[in-house]
């Protein structure tokens, strides 16, 4: 015969062990399950057993049974709430997570090349001058013994302004300045020799989109004017630029050529990186096993006259390039226009 009162204590002591054992939400919820589901929990099987003890006991078994019922449900909602206290509150920033990490940009390669090659003339003794976009017809036609009417304007015909504006250089700009020259112009205007420097920048020429060409490109010139400036010295500091940019490996030709603003003149070319300059089946170099870089020559006579610099003392030489194609060339990219287009895919493949 059992004492339903003793089983009772017996089901709050064991109650008590389960409630130390379980640990975690899961775990409580099981117990709470055990002791309290109105089918098949133990304290209402417990009540059920009551039917089989004497009438007059029952009243206070009961009431035994119901404290019992009571404590456990106390004593497991005090142990829930706790347990919800040791969660973050829905929402709630997890500051032990690892950061999330920006993406960092980097230099457009236009530009980190335009740095490169600064770099180099840099140390080569160059001084880097820049100045505006807008320039007048002097600076950037007729001191460089391109008069009104003369038929090299054709090939570097631009854009025109309404009316003519006050330039940043101060002067009364009437086009979007086809070369950088007309800053080295205004430089030999207001400093006398030794000079040698580079300026580059955005020029604007009137040429239609394709593989190669935009209305805008970005120059860099080069001049250098002194006593005793020859030839050699050209070709000398190309070499020089070239190997530093391209390696070691690249051999350099002059071609004859025409500038109106300098005399001789040559073109550049430097040997194909992709057949080693043999041109055996090269699309690179269209077999030729040579890539035109960049135009140079001799400082006109007309340009130091235009400039008020003796030409009987002076001689000097200058060179001229896009950046652009200096990139299609280095890289092998095939298209410009991948260079405004603003895609990272193509974008971050350079690795200047
Ligand atoms: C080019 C070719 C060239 C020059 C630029 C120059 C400047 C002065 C005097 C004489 Cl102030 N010459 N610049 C000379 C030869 C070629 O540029 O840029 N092709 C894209």
């Amino acid at each position: 015969m059992t004492d339903p009162a003793r089983d009772i204590d017996a089901l709050r002591t064991q109650f008590a062990e389960e409630l130390a054992r379980a640990s975690g939400e899961p775990a409580l919820r099981a117990v709470r399950d055990r002791y309290l589901a109105r089918k098949g929990g133990l304290v209402s099987a417990l009540l059920r057993g009551l039917g089989a003890a004497p009438a007059e006991e029952r009243p206070r078994l009961g009431q035994l049974v119901n404290a019992l019922k009571q404590e456990i449900e106390t004593t497991l909602d005090a142990r829930a709430s706790e347990a919800a206290g040791a969660r973050p509150p829905t929402g709630a920033v997890d500051v032990t997570l690892p950061g999330r990490v920006p993406g960092t940009g980097h230099r457009h390669p236009l530009t980190l090349l335009r740095e490169r090659i600064e770099m180099i003339f840099s140390r080569m003794g160059f001084l880097v001058i820049e100045g505006p976009e807008l320039e007048d017809d002097y600076h950037n036609f007729e001191a460089l013994n391109m008069p009104p009417e003369h038929p090299a304007r054709d090939m570097q015909d631009t854009l025109y302004l309404a009316a003519p504006v006050r330039s940043l250089a101060g002067s009364a700009a009437t086009l979007l300045r086809t070369h950088t020259s007309g800053m080295q112009i205004r430089h030999m205007e207001t400093h006398p020799p030794p000079v040698r420097l580079i300026a580059p920048g955005r020029v604007y020429r009137r040429d239609n989109l394709d593989l190669t060409h935009t209305p805008m490109f970005t120059q860099v010139e080069g001049l250098v004017v002194g006593d005793h400036v020859t030839l050699a010295d050209l070709k000398g500091t190309l070499f020089t630029f070239v190997r530093e940019l391209f390696g070691e490996d690249r051999q350099v030709r002059f071609r004859p050529s025409f500038f109106p603003y300098t005399e001789p003149s040559a073109e550049v070319d430097i040997s194909c990186g992709a057949c080693g300059g043999t041109g055996i089946d090269c699309s690179m170099c269209k077999r030729t096993g040579w890539l035109e870089i960049l135009g140079s020559g001799m400082v006109h006579p007309a340009v130091f006259e235009a400039v008020g610099y003796d030409p009987e003392r002076y001689t000097g030489f200058a060179f001229g390039m896009g950046i652009e194609r200096v990139a299609l060339l280095k890289w092998g990219v095939e298209d410009i226009r991948l260079f405004y287009e603003n895609d990272f895919r193509f974008l971050e493949q350079f690795p200047l």
